[in-house]
C-alpha cells in the first residue's frame, strides 16, 4: 500500500506552530506514569487504551489457548509473561546491536513515549535482561507495538512469543545438544512431516559467526530448527481444518529460508504450507556472542525465535480480520473454549461504507518530516477505533511548480458488530477530517 517514500523534503515550516495537537511539550501520562513529551512522542490514546488488555491471559481467548499448546511444547521452559511493554530503545534496538539508520527506529514505524521510552516492538527487546539473569531455557508472551497500515491482517498492536536455549561454550553444552539433536531427529522421522531444511549455515549468504567453532554452530542452528520443526507439527499437524490434501491424511509441510536480523547470525525464518500458500510462522536464529557479551554471559551459546501468535491463531481458527481479537462481542468469545482449537464461525457480515478524503500532506512532529501513512491511520484510529476495517491510498500528485503532495485516502468504515447508520459514519468522517485539519494543520483538497 505504501506507494511514497516516507521522506519529503521539509516545507510549509509556518505551519509549526498548531502541529499535533498533543503537542512536543507537557506530559504524557502512560500506565499510571507521567513522563515528558518530546518531538519523538507519538504514543495514542487508541495504543494507552490497549496497554493493559493482556489477551493472551484471557480464558478461552484464542490467543491463550495457543499460548498454553506452545508452552506445553517447550514444557520444561521457564514461561514468562506479564513484562511491561514499556522499554528503551536501549533494550528494543541497542543491546540486539540495530545499526543507528535501521528503519525500525523511526518514529515513522514505532511508538516512542519520548526519545527515552518506548512500547517494545519485539519480544526480543528483553532478550539481553533474561539471559543476564542466567535464564538457560524461556519463553516469554507479551503485547508488542507496531505503527503500519490499517486492514484485514495489520493491527498496531499484536503478540510475539519468544524462546531462547542457553548453553555452556564447552563440551558439556555440545554434549547436551548433541544427545538432544538425536532424539528429536528420531522422533521427526517417525512424524507425517516433510521439511524443506536448508544449510544450517551458508559462509556466503548466511554465515556463523567468526567467533563460533563451525561444529558448534551446526548443533546450535539444528537443535533450533528440530525444536521448531516439533512445534509446528503439534500446531499444524494433522489439524481438520488444516484444508486442502491435509485433511486426507498428507503430511504437515514446513520450509526454512535465510533471512537476516542484527543479532543472530545464522538466521532463518520457517514457514508452513496451508492451503496451498507458504505463510511465514517465525523469524529465529543463532544468538549473536555480542549480544550475550551484554548480558554478561560470554562463555554462553544461545539461540532465539520469536513467533507471530495472531497469525498462527487467525489461520488455525479461521479468523478473518485480525480486530476481532479485541471483540467485546459475546459472540466472539462465547465460541472458544480455553485449550480447544475451533473454527471460527462468523455471525455476519455488515455493509461497508467508503468514504474519501484528499489533502495536502503536511508535516508532523514539530515539522521535522512529512506526514506519513502510518500517522493518518494513527489518526484514524483515534477517531473510529475498530469502526474502521481498512485505509487504502488510492491517488496522489505532486503540484509540479510548489511541488506540495496531494494524497486521497480511502477508508473503510465496518464495524464487526452492527450495521453502521449513515449518520454515524458521517459523524466519524467529518471529526476524521477536522482532526486532520485541528491536529495537523492540513488543507483539505
Ligand atoms: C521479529 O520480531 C524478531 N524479534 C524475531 C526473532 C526473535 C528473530 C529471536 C531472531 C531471534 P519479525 O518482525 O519477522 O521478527 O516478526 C516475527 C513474527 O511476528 C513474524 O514471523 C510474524 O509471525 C509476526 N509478525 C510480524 N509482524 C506482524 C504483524 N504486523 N502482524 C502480525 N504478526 C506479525
Ligand atoms: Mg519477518
Amino acid at each position: 500500500m505504501r506507494l511514497l517514500s516516507n521522506v519529503a523534503p521539509l516545507r510549509c515550516r509556518v505551519r509549526l506552530a498548531r502541529l499535533y495537537s498533543t503537542g512536543t511539550s507537557g506530559v504524557v501520562n502512560v500506565m499510571g506514569k507521567d513522563y515528558t513529551r518530546d518531538h519523538l512522542t507519538n504514543i495514542t490514546p487508541t495504543i494507552i487504551s490497549k496497554l493493559s488488555r493482556k489477551l493472551y491471559n484471557q480464558p478461552g481467548h484464542p490467543l491463550s489457548t495457543l499460548r498454553a499448546l506452545i508452552e506445553s511444547h517447550f514444557a520444561d521452559y521457564a514461561h514468562l509473561s506479564s513484562v511491561s511493554p514499556i522499554v528503551s530503545p536501549a533494550q528494543n534496538f541497542d543491546g540486539l546491536s540495530f545499526p543507528a539508520d535501521h528503519p525500525g527506529r523511526s518514529p515513522t514505524d514505532s511508538y516512542y513515549i519520548n526519545k527515552h521510552t518506548m512500547l517494545r516492538t519485539h519480544t526480543s527487546a528483553h532478550e539481553v535482561e533474561v539471559f543476564a539473569r542466567g535464564t538457560a531455557r524461556y519463553l516469554l508472551t507479551a503485547d508488542v507495538y507496531r505503527r503500519d497500515e490499517i486492514d484485514a491482517s495489520h493491527y498496531p498492536v499484536f503478540h510475539q512469543m519468544e524462546g531462547a536455549r542457553v548453553v555452556s561454550a564447552d563440551s558439556t553444552g555440545m554434549a547436551e545438544l548433541t544427545a538432544d539433536n538425536a532424539r528429536l531427529r528420531a522422533e521427526l522421522a517417525r512424524s507425517p512431516i516433510v521439511i524443506d531444511d536448508i544449510p544450517h549455515f551458508d559462509a556466503r549468504t548466511n554465515p556463523h559467526q567468526p567467533e563460533h567453532d563451525p561444529a558448534h554452530a551446526v548443533a546450535l542452528a539444528e537443535n533450533l530448527k528440530l525444536s521448531l520443526n516439533g512445534l509446528l507439527l503439534k500446531l499444524f499437524g494433522g489439524r481438520a481444518n488444516l484444508g486442502g490434501d491435509a485433511e486426507g491424511g498428507e503430511p504437515l509441510r514446513v520450509r526454512w529460508v535465510e533471512t537476516t536480523f542484527p543479532w543472530t547470525a545464522p538466521s532463518f525464518e520457517a514457514e508452513v504450507l496451508f492451503r496451498g500458500e507458504w505463510l511465514e510462522i517465525l523469524g529465529c536464529g543463532v544468538v549473536r556472542q555480542k549480544t550475550l557479551e551484554n548480558a554478561n554471559v560470554p562463555d554462553k551459546l544461545a539461540w532465539a525465535f520469536g513467533l507471530g501468535l495472531e497469525r498462527i491463531a487467525m489461520i488455525l481458527y479461521s479468523i478473518p480480520d485480525i480486530r476481532l481479537f479485541w471483540s467485546d462481542d459475546p459472540r466472539f468469545a462465547a465460541q472458544f473454549a480455553q485449550g480447544e482449537i475451533s473454527a471460527f464461525r462468523p455471525y455476519s457480515r455488515y455493509p461497508a461504507c467508503y468514504k474519501d478524503v484528499s489533502f495536502w500532506r503536511p508535516d508532523v512532529a514539530g515539522g521535522t518530516r512529512a506526514m506519513h501513512e502510518n500517522d493518518f491511520c494513527d489518526l484514524v484510529r483515534d477517531v473510529a477505533g475498530d469502526l474502521v476495517e481498512d485505509v487504502t491510498l488510492t491517488d496522489e500528485f505532486e503540484h509540479p511548480t510548489t511541488k506540495r503532495q496531494s494524497v486521497c485516502y480511502r477508508i473503510n468504515y465496518r464495524s464487526m458488530d452492527r450495521s453502521l447508520s449513515n449518520d454515524e459514519t458521517n459523524a466519524l468522517h467529518a471529526k476524521v477530517v477536522s482532526e486532520l485539519k485541528n491536529q495537523f494543520g492540513a488543507e483539505i483538497r
